[in-house]
């Protein structure tokens, strides 16, 4: 376990990993500093919280932080590389993510099993702990999906389950997941990284200190994610339509033991992909077959991930609001059981083509209702490839969307967009879209 007594730490960005991280330093003995671009005004009471319990805060910006005068920096995931933060790492300061941080100071022995990816990561980081939880093991399940293990590193657990962004996995260093699991890999946060390569390496680092004692999962036929596993020594198990984890159109088969997808608690080719890796790593961790079967049937997935909302006048309405990347909402569009949509989407824009969005909406679009930042944006790239209107709040999109809808569409929202421009996160985007489709009036008889 890593020392933290008396180091001059400074962790940047004071949001839901900062805070954690300030707490974990703070605990260990550490002498820190939490900065944060967000003026003394602007930060809740949770922040002024740790000046009372013994951390200096540089607010207002990062200048009077100090981080060249620090022994380690622990760097927020949201926060991009400025030049303060450039210059003490060219001066041999240490910098480390929060997911580095937590699990050097992990008390227990507990596995870890990282899961990245660019869609369906929170999918598969919650069945995992929910089989594992199922069968009897004490389960840590976070990470990117929400609650940082930095606040969570003295219990006592069996299975530590996170899932990694590509944002916490650019710092980390003896990173070492016993299982790491790389879903897929398709355009986002293209406003952060140079390209597609660089997007992709980032994610890739949660393989690169694994040995052969370690688990690495890829999609099989996936060049660029095979390529990332073998930069660790870990052994490779693929799934898909061939490989060690084989999905057919009504089971995913693996080891010699039969999955039936009917049978799972989510629907749809994407979830079964999500199984068959989350199956590969559950054998290897020692569940019995029996037990994840019971598992995968009580699972019903996520809150804001396809879920639906309410019946109004025929048409159905659901939440998406996960959908964060051209990838996801394309694959929920798709994934629709109605022949035809309205798709509620726009945000800020993370950099990406639409031109995805705009094939599948010629295939299965009814309209798309846009909002936000984006809006203009992907109504360009949307064309011709169906009726498009603009929205100003998302209680207006919801009315136009209705309004567009005919009996026996859905509407969906699947932003494509992160949320920030309107909204505190996607949970609150997907919340305000609930509220304004539950106060629809039912159309009179
Ligand atoms: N800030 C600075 N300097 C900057 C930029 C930001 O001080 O240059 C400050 C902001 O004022 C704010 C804080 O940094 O106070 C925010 O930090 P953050 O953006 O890292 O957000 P956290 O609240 O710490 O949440 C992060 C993840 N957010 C991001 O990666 C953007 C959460 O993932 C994660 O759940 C949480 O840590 C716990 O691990 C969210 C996310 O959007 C869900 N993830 C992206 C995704 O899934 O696509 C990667």
């Amino acid at each position: 376990m890593t020392r933290l007594a008396g180091i001059r730490i400074c962790v940047v960005g004071a949001g839901t990993s900062g805070l954690a991280a300030t707490r974990l330093c703070l605990a260990r003995g550490a002498r820190v500093t939490l900065t944060d671009t967000r003026a003394r005004s602007a930060v809740g009471s949770e922040v002024l919280a740790l000046e009372a319990a013994g951390a200096r805060l540089a607010l207002g910006g990062h200048h009077e932080a100090g981080l060249d005068a620090c022994e380690l920096v622990i760097v927020s995931p949201g926060v991009p590389m400025f030049s303060e933060l450039a210059r003490a790492e060219a001066g041999g300061v240490r910098i480390w993510g929060e997911v580095e941080l937590a699990t050097r100071c992990l008390a227990s022995e507990a596995p870890v099993i990282a899961v990245g990816g660019t869609n369906g990561k929170s999918t598969v980081t919650s069945l995992l702990a929910h089989v594992l939880a199922a069968d009897g093991r004490r389960v840590f399940a976070g990470g990117n999906l929400g609650e940082p293990l930095s606040d969570h590193v003295d219990e006592a657990f069996d299975a530590v389950v996170l899932e990694v962004s590509s944002f916490q996995m650019e710092r980390v260093d003896a990173f070492r997941p016993r299982v790491s699991i790389l879903l897929n890999i398709t355009p986002d946060h293209l406003d952060r990284y140079p390209g597609l390569d660089a997007y992709a390496r980032a994610k890739g680092n949660a393989f690169a200190r694994q040995t052969a004692r370690d688990l690495a999962i890829v999609p099989h036929g996936d060049a660029r994610c095979l390529a990332e596993a073998r930069r660790g020594a870990g052994r490779v198990l693929t799934f898909g339509a061939s490989g060690d984890a084989l999905v057919t159109l009504d089971a995913v088969l693996v080891s010699g033991e039969r999955y039936e997808r009917g049978a799972f608690g989510v629907q749809g080719g994407h979830n079964a992909l999500n199984a068959a890796a989350a199956i590969l790593a559950l054998h290897d961790l020692g569940v019995a077959p029996g037990t994840i079967r019971g598992a995968l049937a009580t699972f019903h997935g996520l809150a804001h991930r396809m879920a639906l909302v309410r019946t109004v006048g025929g048409v159905r309405f659901y939440d998406d609001s996960k959908g964060t990347n051209v990838g996801a909402s394309v694959t929920a569009l798709l994934g629709v059981p109605e022949a035809r949509v309205v798709l509620v989407a726009g945000g800020r824009d993370k950099g990406g083509s639409y031109a995805p969005l705009a094939e599948a909406l010629r295939e299965k679009g009814r309209a798309a209702v846009l909002i936000g930042e984006a809006r203009d944006l992907i109504a360009g790239a949307l064309g011709l490839s169906c009726e498009v209107a603009l929205a100003e709040t998302m209680e207006d999109a919801v009315a136009k969307a209705r309004a567009l809808a005919r009996p026996g569409d859905a509407v969906l929202l699947s932003p494509a967009c992160s949320s920030f421009d309107m909204f505190r996160d996607y949970k609150h985007r997907g919340d305000v879209f609930a509220a304004a489709v539950h106060a629809l009036e039912e159309p009179s008889p």
